[in-house]
């Protein structure tokens, strides 16, 4: 069970963010109206939704997963792969230092995005992309070593373009992956029961569990019915908005 999940207020800067879509500029209301439903679903599972104020110097800052990794133990700070993201670690880590005992950094030269890393109970997968690179991923699996779990990399460059390992999977819980079909085959998710998001939906991996729901991106009808008949409860949140600034729905919170 997650106890809490910190998020954090879109911008007005917000769409001013970096992204590759080409799906116009997000509506301000709507991006806010989304957020706003999204924390409350999180509530609804059980979860104390930590909210954090609007950091407009930051466009991208609402995809607050990618400053840091948590587990229940403790808090990586990271050092985000595009220059104008660096500086959101400066507010992430006097949030989390109220949470955590032990925070560790990710370092120069290395660079990380907390949408590389996945944790599928006590291992980790971290995702090699251009914002998380070998430096940065070495630096976690010490640090993740060091606190009695597991590592190992995926290097997602040729990877039909994801932006972050996260962009195409999701750990759903009971042993069971959600996969874009370009890792489908990777050899180290061999040992899980998978599911294939079909290839006319890839932005559906990045779906999130959180407590007992797997909450879907609307707009995306085959891989909610491969979740929901493989036994999953599945709530589906519209993040259209966040899409054009080519986040989702784990990008908006860190969780523990
Ligand atoms: C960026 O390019 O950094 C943001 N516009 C989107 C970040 C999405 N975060 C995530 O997948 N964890």
């Amino acid at each position: 069970m997650f106890t809490y999940a910190l998020t954090r207020l879109p911008a007005k800067t917000y769409p001013e963010g970096i992204t590759t879509a080409d799906l116009g500029k997000p509506n301000m209301d709507l991006t806010i109206q989304q957020h706003q439903a999204y924390c409350q679903a999180l509530s609804e599972t059980g979860g104390h939704v930590i909210s954090l104020p609007a950091a407009p110097d930051f466009p991208d800052s609402v995809f607050v997963e990618d400053a840091a990794v948590v587990t229940k133990d403790f808090a990586v700070i990271t050092r985000p792969g595009a220059e104008s993201r660096r500086g959101e670690i400066q507010l992430i880590e006097p949030a989390l230092q109220p949470y955590f005992d032990q925070i560790f950094h990710i370092t120069a030269p290395g660079t990380l995005d907390g949408g590389d890393i996945c944790q599928a109970e006590k291992h980790f997968f971290i995702g090699i992309s251009e914002r998380t690179n070998p430096e940065g991923a070495k630096q976690l699996a010490n640090i993740l070593q060091q606190n009695n779990y597991t590592s190992s990399e995926v290097n997602i460059q040729s990877a039909g373009g994801l932006l972050h390992l996260k962009s195409g999977l999701a750990y759903l819980g009971e042993n069971t992956m959600l996969l874009d079909e370009h890792l489908a085959e990777h050899p180290s998710f061999s040992q899980y029961r998978k599911l294939i998001v079909p290839s006319n939906e890839t932005y559906a991996g990045n779906c999130l569990r959180f407590n007992d729901v797997v909450f879907a991106p609307k707009g995306f009808p085959k891989t909610e019915n491969i979740i929901r008949q493989a036994g999953f409860k599945i709530v589906v949140l519209d993040t259209s908005e966040y899409r054009k600034m080519d986040g989702g729905l784990s990008c908006l919170s860190l969780r523990w």
